[in-house]
């Protein structure tokens, strides 16, 4: 099967220039990703046990262009099995109860980033003016970029480290990590963690997501569900 990001992280075309580089990169010692972000640990190939790559974000995407965050535009929509559907301009988000964490980020593929400071919207807090009904038990996430989608139980979504982050590292999400709004949930890994959110939408069943589609648990716990 596929693996979430590694086959379909680029456009075609940027895959295969992104994979020339990754040749040409062995003559300047320098892992190819750290091209597209700021996160850098010694490239040290050599050492690693097999399935594990060096620490560092790799941005992932499935389509072949990122979605652009227009802050006039915007609306993050919640709606289902709600009272009171919400449609929140990135301003109301923002005055939304503000929460902070430093979490480690885990792909399922073998990398990870430690120590990232989010800055976000608890789950609670998001959905509590729509007022989910009784029946709503899940959360499905629909990311900008199509067709990526995934779900949380909201039991999961309430987790005390799972957030909806606007802010990764003391600044406004960048592009390439889903501004404007992200899932963030560090006892998942990263395919759980949708980026372009543009709809919450409140439902009573778990529906499997992109990489789920593909293989992978639809409760992807670290350490404790399937990968490699
Ligand atoms: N919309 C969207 N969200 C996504 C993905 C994606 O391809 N598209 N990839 C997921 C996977 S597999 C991982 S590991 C993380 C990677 O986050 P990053 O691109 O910010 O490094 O995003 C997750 N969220
Ligand atoms: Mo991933």
């Amino acid at each position: 099967m596929d693996s979430p990001g590694e086959t379909r992280r680029y456009g075609r075309r940027t895959f295969l220039a992104v994979t020339a580089a990754g040749l040409s990169s062995l003559a300047w010692g320098k892992p190819v990703w750290q091209a597209f972000s700021h996160a850098t640990q010694p490239l040290q190939d050599a050492l690693l046990p097999p399935g594990l790559l060096p620490d560092g974000w790799r941005i992932y995407t499935v389509a072949a262009s990122m979605p652009r965050f227009d802050p006039g535009t915007w609306r993050l929509q919640i709606d289902g099995l709600v009272e009171q559907p919400q449609s929140l301009t990135y301003d109301e988000l923002r005055r939304l109860p503000r929460a902070e964490q430093v979490s480690t980020f885990h792909c399922v593929t073998g990398w990870s980033v430690k120590n990232v400071r989010w800055a976000g919207v608890r789950f609670r807090d998001l959905l509590a003016p729509a007022r989910p009904l009784a029946n709503g038990t899940v959360l499905s996430f629909v990311s900008a970029e199509k067709p990526y989608v995934d779900t949380l139980t909201l039991r999961q979504a309430e987790l005390h480290d799972a957030m909806l982050a606007y802010e990764m590292d003391g600044a406004p999400l960048a592009r390439e990590h889903g501004a404007p709004v992200r899932v963030v949930i560090p006892e998942m890994y990263g395919y759980k963690n949708v980026k372009w959110v543009e709809r919450i939408t409140v439902a009573d069943a778990v529906e499997s997501g992109y990489w789920e589609q593909r293989g992978y648990d639809v409760d992807a716990w670290v350490g404790r569900s399937n990968g490699f």
